[in-house]
């Protein structure tokens, strides 16, 4: 009995301080915005020069809004449509991610004509950045420098059409430890409320693609949208976004573990010794 209580004692003077100990270890970043974009300051015409924006082929903020649910979707001026033209800017310092992060990633579209694009992405300061959204029609991703592209399927088998005069919500969730990512839609016009998740191979168990290398990710700053259709169109897209969160600090985890077991160990015993 008298060893019994001697370890209750050690575990309870051991439980406290491991916990208290992981509270003030470097605690892991917390969820990071790298971008949260709308285009509302920005005036009608070319968006190059604007802001920070750069477009090598003109893309144009809106002259005309195109309303969406609730008012809240492509509301204002900043809305940017043109013919099939690329727009960067940089949002977000060099270091700010890392290879155990996953960044999720999301952007409303609105496709006005069967055929047209509306793409989003983050990567190096290039057009060289994974990215996804509506390609021609169809819910697609591609691989970093305009690598292997993949076609989000029904279960039927075939491309995922969307709707001419609908605002989508697009969203890709980038797993940056493995250099792939998921892709979720809904159609904001029709009211969807969830996201519907998209797979691409007709069984629909195929959830993640490639994104292609990701080994310089602690270089990226940049992210990257393109409009129009690969001939003569308009696209449009607003309210970008793209959030951060780290894996959980592996250290942090595992004193609060040991802390837990600790504390289980001194109730047994206590249980055992009364
Ligand atoms: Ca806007």
């Amino acid at each position: 009995m008298k060893t019994y209580l001697a370890k209750t004692k050690i575990a309870s003077l051991l439980a406290i301080p491991l916990i208290t100990a992981a509270t003030f270890l470097p605690t892991p970043a917390e969820a990071a915005t790298l971008v949260d974009y709308n285009f509302n300051s920005l005036t009608t015409g070319s968006i190059n020069g604007q802001d920070g924006w750069t477009s090598t082929n003109n893309a144009q903020v809106a002259t005309t809004p195109i309303a969406g649910p609730g008012g809240t979707y492509g509301l204002s001026n900043g809305t940017v449509a043109s013919g099939a033209v690329v727009s960067k800017k940089n949002f977000f310092a060099a270091g700010s991610l890392t290879s155990s992060d996953t960044v999720t990633l999301t952007f409303q579209a609105y496709q006005d004509t069967s055929g047209s694009v509306e793409l989003f992405g983050i990567g190096l300061a290039s057009t060289d950045a994974a990215h996804f959204g509506i390609w021609n029609g169809t819910l697609f991703l591609r691989e970093r420098g305009f690598g292997t592209a993949y076609n989000a399927k029904n279960a039927s088998g075939n491309d995922i059409l969307f709707t001419n005069d609908s605002w989508y919500s697009i969203q890709s969730v980038w797993n940056l430890s493995t250099g792939t990512a998921t892709l979720f839609y809904k159609n904001l016009t029709a009211g969807d409320v969830s996201y519907t998740q998209a797979f691409f191979n007709a069984a629909q168990t195929q959830a993640s693609v490639s994104i292609g290398s990701v080994a310089d990710v602690s270089s990226w700053t940049s992210a990257w949208v393109r409009t129009g259709t690969t001939a003569a169109g308009i696209g449009y897209l607003d309210n970008l976004s793209a959030v951060s969160v780290p894996e959980p600090n592996a250290l942090v985890l595992g004193v609060i573990g040991l802390g837990v077991l600790v504390m289980r160990a001194q109730r047994r015993r206590a249980s055992l010794a009364a």
